[in-house]
């Protein structure tokens, strides 16, 4: 399903993934978490999200170097499965780990500069169904669930004028966890 293909697009495959508790299971226990810290005005905070970065290279964001971590069986077993879908190649992954809807992501857009241009981004989406909302610079939203299973796909310039965030859903209690393949500069 295209959501929209204005400045970019995004494209929302349900169900792509089958077996999806084991993929969590494993990815729960397989990953090195870090807890994820954020900086304001110059203090550092602890998040309730988990992080781990695997790939290639390292990976400068918000104010923070992430260490490649080299590639686990499991995350392989994902990458060619999201590979023959979306025909791109990922040279790394970020994963998040949200233990119940507290957690979330604020508005932001995947275009630091270790990231190739323009590549395309492909989320997955493992446990709790959480909703996603996008934002033009124009203002227009969007939103959609993002459920067990599902892939969504950033495309084209989509991260030069939209934003996305993962808001916070208290109802929520469930974990979540969400890996974006990403393909890095160079
Ligand atoms: O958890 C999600 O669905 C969004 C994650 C995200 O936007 C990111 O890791 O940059
Ligand atoms: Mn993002």
């Amino acid at each position: 399903m295209q959501l929209t293909d204005r400045n970019g697009s995004v494209i929302y495959f349900p169900q792509m993934l089958h077996l999806s508790q084991n993929y969590f299971n494993r990815l729960k226990t397989a990953c090195c978490w870090q807890t994820e810290e954020v900086q304001v005005f110059g203090k550092w905070h602890k998040l309730r999200r988990q992080t781990a970065w695997y790939g290639t290279a390292d990976y400068r964001y918000a104010g923070q170097i992430k260490t490649a971590q080299p590639w686990l069986p499991v995350l392989r077993e994902i990458k060619t499965q999201v590979e023959a879908l979306t025909q791109d190649s990922y040279s790394g992954v970020l994963l998040n780990y949200y233990p119940d809807g507290l957690a979330g992501m604020g508005w932001h857009a995947d275009n630091e500069r270790d990231l190739a241009t323009n590549a395309a981004i492909a989320s997955v989406s493992f446990g709790a169904t959480r909703r996603f909302d996008l934002r033009h610079q124009d203002g227009e939203t969007l939103s959609i669930n993002l459920e067990d299973g599902s892939i969504l796909i950033m495309a084209g310039e989509f991260q030069e004028y939209w934003k996305h965030q993962l808001p916070i859903q208290r109802k929520v209690k469930a974990p979540r966890i969400n890996l974006t393949f990403r393909v890095m500069m160079g």
